[in-house]
């Protein structure tokens, strides 16, 4: 992918202003990590690149990055938000990609709490990362994946066990898809919803979210760590957490797991 290319397609006014492409990393997120530490800390840089040899998602698992097919791509987040408040920045990803796969014609559903799927199989996952000092949040670091070109036969061959619950941009459309193009409206995306956690705050984002995600009112299953909590979500926090009324009619709080199906 080209730097240009993806300039092209930009109109974004704070994300991507700093934009750096590469060919292989270990993981975007440990790139922009390193470009972090080293000074290029500007809100809204992005890291680009076209595979990744340690791709990562939550709790140790792995993300298969392999070349020239797919994008990987971090951004750079540096908003006034608590700790606690960082999971509203995975829901903003997740709106800018729902709504960068709506323009595709792709009705894509959000499954809590950071993946992208259609039709039950998984398109892409975002990672949210934070760096703190004096308990603040300093940066926050947004992971995203997204199947674009991979192919059918690919997902058949190298994800045996998760071959039935992945597709891809270019099966869904049954075209290639221009990748840099994508990465563009996808920084175009995460720019015009980073505008308006700006304007109108955190609670604006899970408001946006929850209206996209759909689930709240109605039951809902999540493993935490190995526990499967079972209940109807009556509401979403501004924090993003989610209370679940169980059968029992407890109300629990849930931070962190993922929905079970
Ligand atoms: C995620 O984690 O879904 C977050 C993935 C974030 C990846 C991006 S790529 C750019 C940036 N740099 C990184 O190193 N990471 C971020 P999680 O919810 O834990 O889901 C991980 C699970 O998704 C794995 O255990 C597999 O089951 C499945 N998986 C792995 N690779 C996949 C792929 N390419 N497509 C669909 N599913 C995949």
């Amino acid at each position: 992918m080209e730097v240009l290319r993806i300039r092209n397609h930009l109109q974004a006014e704070k994300v991507g202003g700093q934009l750096f492409v590469f060919n292989e990393v270990g993981s975007t997120n440990d790139v922009l990590r390193e470009l972090i530490a080293e000074g290029s800390d500007a809100d809204g840089t992005v890291v680009v690149s076209d595979s990744q040899t340690v791709g990562r998602g939550r709790l140790g698992r792995k993300w298969l990055s392999p070349g020239g097919m797919n994008l990987y791509l971090s951004a750079l987040f540096r908003p006034q938000v608590s700790p606690q408040e960082s999971s509203v920045f995975t829901f903003l990803a997740s709106c800018a990609l729902v709504e960068v796969f709506s323009a595709y014609g792709v009705d894509a559903e959000i499954k809590w709490p950071n993946d992208i799927l259609v039709g039950g199989k998984k398109i892409s996952g975002v990672l949210t990362e934070l760096g703190t000092s004096d308990g603040a949040v300093n940066y926050l670091v947004i992971g995203i994946g997204v199947n674009l070109n991979l192919p059918e036969e690919f997902i058949r061959r190298e994800m045996e066990d998760i071959s039935e619950k992945t597709t891809s941009l270019s099966i869904l459309l049954g075209e290639e898809v221009n990748r840099e193009k994508f990465c563009a409206e996808l920084i175009n995306a995460l720019d015009r919803f980073y505008g308006e956690f700006r304007r109108r705050g955190t609670q604006a984002i899970v408001d946006m979210w929850i209206e996209r995600w759909g689930f709240v009112g109605r039951e809902i299953s999540v493993d935490v760590s190995g526990e499967v909590i079972s209940g109807v979500v009556e509401r979403v926090d501004a924090t993003g957490f989610l209370y679940l009324r169980t059968d029992e009619g407890d109300l629990r709080k849930v931070i962190t797991g993922d929905t079970v199906f």
